[in-house]
């Protein structure tokens, strides 16, 4: 595989204010010990987010899981920390956009799953992640399904990131796959940083995981006397399935086999820090973007003991198996039942960096670090809303789960009329993880109060419109598709791509 070409323009930016500050200050720095000033470089952690796809929050060891071996994910929980009420969205796109923006999807107008040739995407306008750590001097490198618009201007390249490398969009977007129905379908694409280098078949498939590892364990070697935020969002384990070779058949079904690469992929990146003594300077996290596709059978994981999966705001779609390591900085075998979110990790990094979320808007996460340092047991957050799409279903305070729409078990709705929702359901989720007694005739004034947190999100985010806190997405009328250099594909952009 060739070698990564690093190619670094913020930090060219970064060379010249340096330039300018050891002119400004040359009498200070001349007076500052040396092995302080290299201290001062290195003291910025390093940051490595591991993102699965479509992982059930039963489908690992340290969550309980007796069908996969994950002995590398058994490692990190019993070296770190367990998060045990994380949330995702329950899509992949509205997860990434949290993720990338520290925001609900909501709030950031990507509630939905994007298709190839999406004419929306991550809007230039927001801050994201990539963008806050390249300020603060880190160098910036996605690998894998990226998954919030594919033309040019939507890429990770110009969101904040190096470098890229990966299939932009679901494994299951190809024209081989009827996921999407006639809806235009370019070949999958393998991109180097705005590049279309392959064009994936689904044997190809099969190499991905390995090949996202190499691409991982490169950039952390190359980058081992820098400041680096790595963001892999594997392919893993979204259908169709597809485990590498050393992985096929060494387990009781396909699913799992990549479950146990998944996990091998994990351990890749692990060992490759402690080798280079990164270990103790470097927060790794692993999580999971939405819950397991339970249609999809013995090819979908599993959330129990939650209920429903993907698609659905019960807990199975969107709590996920959430692990955190640091070694020296994370309690061993340590675990938080504190609620938190994949919005949390932009001001998580972007503080532990020594940087500050610019405060031009509204952000929805928080800082996790006094939870994931043990300095509180208590969650940042006072309450937590659960969106389906644009549509607010539940929220959750403590304890408490009110949901009051999305309550058929996640299925889509049937076209025509629909039936009123029933009765808003109260749960209990630390005596009811499974949502299964609905307390809610039981506790009316918690019902009232929760209500009441409802009302205020509506009124920030909207519920038929868009409310006062939603920002738009990026939009483009003419995207250009993501194809290997003179092979466009025969069928063309249909106009109906959204
Ligand atoms: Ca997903």
């Amino acid at each position: 595989m060739a070698s990564m070409n690093i190619r670094i323009p913020t930090r060219q930016a970064a060379g010249l204010l340096g330039a300018f500050c050891a002119a400004f200050f040359g009498v200070a720095l001349l007076t500052t010990p040396l092995h302080a000033q290299t201290h001062a470089r290195t003291a910025k952690p390093n940051f490595v987010l591991i993102l699965a796809d479509d992982l059930g929050y039963g489908d690992i060891g340290p969550f309980g899981s007796k069908r996969n071996r994950t002995p590398h994910l058994d490692r990190m929980a019993r070296e770190g920390m367990k998060l045990t009420s994380f949330y995702a969205a329950p899509v992949c796109t509205p997860s990434r956009a949290q993720i990338l923006t520290g925001s609900y999807a909501k709030r950031v107008s990507l509630p939905g799953v994007l298709g190839p040739c999406s004419k929306t995407g991550l809007s230039a306008a927001e801050h994201t992640i990539g963008e806050l750590l390249q300020q603060q001097g880190y160098a910036t490198l996605v690998i894998g399904k990226w998954h919030v618009g594919d033309d040019v201007s939507f890429l990770p390249t110009r969101h904040g990131f190096d470098h890229y490398f990966g299939l932009p969009y679901s494994n299951d977007m190809g024209p081989e796959d009827g996921q999407l129905g006639t809806s235009f379908r370019p070949p999958l694409p393998l991109v180097r940083d705005e590049k279309v280098i392959e064009e994936v078949k689904p044997k190809d498939q099969d190499n991905l995981t390995e090949r996202y590892t190499d691409e991982a364990v490169k950039f952390i070697r190359a980058q081992k006397n820098h400041p680096f935020f790595l963001y892999l969002p594997h392919t893993a384990v979204h259908t169709p399935i597809h485990p590498g070779h050393h992985f096929r058949g060494r387990s009781a079904s396909p699913f799992s086999d990549w479950v146990e690469e998944l996990d091998w992929s994990v351990g890749k990146v692990l060992d490759t820090l402690q080798a280079l003594g990164l270990a103790t300077n470097t927060l790794v996290c692993f999580t999971s973007d939405n819950g397991p596709w339970l249609p999809k059978g013995t090819n979908a994981g599993t959330a129990f003991p939650l209920r429903g999966g993907k698609g659905s705001t019960w807990e199975g779609g969107m709590r996920e198996p959430t692990l955190a390591w640091w070694p020296g900085k994370i309690s061993p075998g340590s675990s938080s039942d504190a609620v938190a979110a994949n919005f949390d990790f932009l001001p998580t990094f972007v503080e532990l960096a020594g940087g500050v979320v610019p405060a031009d808007r509204k952000i929805d996460g928080k800082n996790l670090s006094p939870v994931l340092l043990g300095q509180t047991k208590d969650s940042p957050h006072a309450e937590h809303f659960y969106f389906s799409g644009n549509q607010l279903q539940a929220v959750r305070s403590g304890p408490w789960k009110l949901k009051f729409a999305g309550l058929g078990n996640g299925k889509p709705p049937k076209p025509g009329p629909q039936e009123p929702d029933p009765a808003p359901q109260l749960f209990n989720l630390d005596n009811d993880i499974g949502e299964q007694v609905d307390l809610a005739a039981r506790h009316p004034e918690i019902v009232t109060r929760l209500q009441g947190l409802i009302a205020g999100m509506d009124a920030d985010l909207g519920v038929k419109d868009q409310g006062p806190g939603v920002r738009p997405a990026g939009r483009i009328e003419n995207p250009v598709g993501l194809w290997l250099a003179g092979h466009p594909p025969s069928n063309q952009p249909s106009k109906t791509a959204h």
